[in-house]
């Protein structure tokens, strides 16, 4: 391998750098209020699902009580939760959503 020059090992440091990043899942949690159709409509709108996928996915949270809606770098994970919560309050739903790393 060859080194920089403090002597240090420099090839491990370059096979690390390449590394894909860490996903993180976008969770959406069930409630009582928010109406299917919302929920279907921001599948749709905000995680690029067809009709027949955000409703099986809406169903999936309404039935379990939480459901993966994407998988996503951090920073875009974290923009289609405030895209989420954005429609959510707007609307006057109680919908939440949150993102975490994917293990
Ligand atoms: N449980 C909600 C209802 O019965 C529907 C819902 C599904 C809400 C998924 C939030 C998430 N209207």
């Amino acid at each position: 391998p060859s080194r920089d020059e403090g002597g240090s090992v420099v090839a491990e440091r370059r096979t690390l750098k390449i590394k894909p990043p860490q996903m993180h899942q976008v969770v959406m949690l069930n409630d009582d209020f928010t109406p299917m159709e919302f929920v279907v409509v921001v599948l749709q709108e905000f995680f690029n699902k067809d009709r027949e996928a955000a409703t099986q996915i809406m169903l999936k949270i309404h039935l379990d009580g939480k459901g993966v809606c994407g998988v996503y770098t951090r920073d875009v994970a974290a923009t289609k939760v405030e895209q989420v919560l954005d429609a959510a309050r707007q609307a006057g739903h109680p919908l939440q959503c949150l993102s975490e790393p994917v293990e």
